[in-house]
């Protein structure tokens, strides 16, 4: 896969080209910065998938990795603009560097971009880009509708979750195996497993909000609070009625509520059932995709779930 995660990698620093220097430097901040590119991985994987041996991956497999991974990065622009933050990828923001409003018109020009390549691809999966974006715009909404909101319902975390993350997962797979031409059925459980693996990774990238040093994160740990964003311990340990947190939360936090916060969250047993929650999701994605049988890209695709899970129990395991 390293092969075709570098012929990844050039098309999407010709995607951020633009006829203007400065545009140009302002929309690759972010790219050059770093990211794992897991969607445009899983992409590839789904045209695949399936296949005995990993034969070569279409242009079109890695064009649609490509214009989900900039809807991706132009997303990154608006979500640091929203919540004014300064860091990513370890790197400056670019909102930090050169101001909001310059963030979210190189933001715009990605998602321009993300919709150039979708276009080339085929009606249906422009139409699909576009429907994702909107999912994750509603996403979004649904979480600042419920800022600093202690009453804020699972349902409604999973719900905002699905928009935010799971979508554009279930997308880049769904774009993978609709360019490679796949069986309507093979489309579907593909589609089905971005879907689980991408609430699995959210709810993982929540818990690691609290477990996570700042180090580990490339960012402040306990943000989220502090935004007023209530993910799933947190909004478990206020439905329990766990005194502790309650008085802290429902307006913004200073330093001191903020560490305070994070430690009451992170001791709490609420990390682990809301864990035992992606995990359930990984098994739900893995047994979306067990019908395609074995092979490479199917293991990858199986790993990815295995690997995230690991990789945050022993975080926990730590606290
Ligand atoms: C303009 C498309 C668009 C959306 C506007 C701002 C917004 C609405 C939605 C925000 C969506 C968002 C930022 C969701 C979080 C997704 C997430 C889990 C990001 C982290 O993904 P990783 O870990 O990041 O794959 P890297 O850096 O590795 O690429």
């Amino acid at each position: 896969m390293a092969e075709n995660l570098v012929r990844v990698e050039q098309a999407l620093h010709e995607a951020c080209r633009a006829d203007d220097e400065f545009l140009t430097e302002v929309a690759g901040h972010l790219l050059s910065a770093g990211g794992k590119r897991v969607r445009p991985a899983f992409c590839m994987a789904a045209s695949i998938a399936g296949e005995r041996e990993v034969g070569p991956i279409s242009r079109e497999a890695v064009m649609g990795g490509v214009s989900v991974e900039l809807v991706h990065l132009g997303s990154l622009y608006h979500d640091d603009v929203m919540d004014d933050a300064e860091v990513r990828r370890t790197v400056d923001s670019v909102n930090a560097r050169w101001g909001n409003l310059k963030a979210i018109l190189a933001g715009d020009f990605l998602l321009a971009r993300a919709s150039e390549i979708a276009a080339d691809l085929g009606t249906e999966v422009a139409g699909l880009l576009a429907a994702t974006i909107a999912r994750l715009c509603e996403g979004q909404v649904r979480e600042l509708q419920d800022a600093y909101n202690v009453d804020r319902t699972e349902q409604n975390y999973l719900k905002s979750i699905d928009g935010k993350t799971a979508a554009l997962f279930a997308s880049a797979c769904r774009i993978g195996a609709i360019v490679a031409d796949r069986e309507r059925d093979e489309i579907e459980a593909l589609t089905e497993f971005g879907h689980a693996y991408g609430m699995a990774f959210q709810v993982v990238d929540d818990v690691l909000d609290v477990v996570a040093t700042d180090e580990q994160l490339g960012k402040p740990a306990g943000h989220d609070m502090v935004e007023g964003v209530y993910t799933l311990p947190v909004i478990r340990m206020l439905a329990d009625g766990h005194d502790g947190i309650g008085p802290i939360l429902g307006s913004p936090l200073d330093e001191d509520q903020r560490l305070a916060a994070r430690q009451i969250v992170r001791e709490n047993d609420q990390i682990h059932t809301s864990l035992a929650t992606a995990r359930e999701y990984v098994e739900r994605a893995d047994a979306a995709i067990a019908p395609l049988g074995g092979g490479p890209a199917v293991d990858a695709l199986v790993a990815a779930g295995t690997g995230l899970l690991e990789r945050t129990e022993t975080l926990v395991a730590a606290v």
